[in-house]
């Protein structure tokens, strides 16, 4: 009988107890938005909220649900300064005695991708930690994601899966029959290269004309012997997570209606950046390493290219050129 190890154990061992704490109470949550999501059509929580976020986008009932439920799970925790959501305009700081050590701020997409939970299509969680440095709580809104103590993702899907990361290599946990998130994998790599692309390519004539040339090389003669299939889902969490498992390269570049990228850099690009160099691969903007990216403000958007080193190297090479 295989060890059974809980995620809170695992990140425990390997980041300390308040961190462990930190993780725990985002795999509670995920623990309700899956029971919500698997008997989504049973209840009235399809469509739309009746709102729209800060993003300008209308609300899915379901978002509003998850980023209750996980503000719910980290207000209750003194570790935790503050939150960031993509739900929510600003930050929200909670009131803290202070001298609690060490303190997080916890940034997240409490449900992205989740206009495809009508048609049942994977969803997921994605998030980010960083501690509270000397600079104080509002400085630790715009770290450059180099400084995450953590980073992750939840995949709803056949199976619920969580992905996480805290700097020491990635490991991955399966929610069972019991709720209990059990360690599933460790010191996951991601394959240097290949075989699949991921991107919509409707926006393919928008794009800055590098990144066309550079996708036509992927679907014509490939790339250092690598022939590719496409598959997009349409969902971040779901293309990440099978390109962090069978290897090739997710591509959401600049497009005429996003000329500054589509996805958010702090909680969705920034954690799966982390989970992706950890894993071995790389994540870029196009010329620039995600990670070393200093945020402006925390819902800036970011064009983002990540993967195999392979593919997101040569990409990054392309541009840099094309630039020069
Ligand atoms: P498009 C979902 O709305 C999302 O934020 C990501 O999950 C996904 O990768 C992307 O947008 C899909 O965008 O423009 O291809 O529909």
């Amino acid at each position: 009988m295989a060890e059974i190890v809980t995620v809170e154990e695992h990140v425990s061992g390997e980041a300390g107890p308040a961190l462990a704490g930190v993780v725990g109470a985002i795999a509670e949550a995920a623990r309700q938005i899956e029971r919500r999501i698997r008997v989504a059509g049973l209840h009235d929580v399809y469509g739309a909220y009746g709102a729209t976020n800060v993003q300008g986008e209308q609300q899915q009932k379901l978002d509003v649900f998850a980023n209750d439920v996980m503000k719910a799970a980290l207000v209750g925790l003194p570790q935790v300064a503050a939150i960031v959501s993509e739900e929510d305009d600003a930050p929200v700081v909670f009131e803290r005695a202070g001298g609690e050590e060490p303190m997080f701020v916890a940034v997240f997409d409490p449900l992205d991708g989740s206009s495809n939970i009508d048609v049942n299509v994977n969803v997921g969680t994605i998030f980010g930690v960083h501690q509270v440095g000397t600079e104080g709580v509002q400085a630790t809104f715009l770290h450059r994601g180099l400084r995450q103590v953590a980073a992750g993702y939840v995949v709803y899907g056949p199976s619920t899966v969580m992905v996480v990361t805290t700097g020491t290599g990635v490991s991955a946990f399966t929610l069972n029959e019991d709720g209990v998130f059990v360690r599933s994998g460790e010191a996951m790599t991601m394959p240097d290269k290949g075989p699949y692309y991921s991107t919509n390519e409707a926006n393919v004539a928008s794009w800055p004309v590098v990144y066309r040339e550079y996708l036509a090389r992927l679907v014509g003669e490939g790339l250092d012997g690598q022939r590719y299939s496409a598959r997009y889902i349409g969902s971040l969490v779901a293309d990440f997570h099978r390109t962090l498992l069978k290897g090739g390269v997710f591509l959401y570049p600049p497009t005429e209606k996003a000329p500054k990228g589509k996805l958010r850099l702090l909680y969705e690009a920034n954690p799966l950046a982390m989970i992706a160099e950890q894993a071995g691969g790389a994540a870029v903007n196009g010329p620039e390493r995600i990670l070393g990216l200093t945020p402006e403000h925390i819902h800036q958007r970011t064009a983002l290219i990540l993967g195999s080193r392979c593919e997101v190297e040569a990409l990054q090479t392309a541009v840099l050129e094309w630039r020069a």
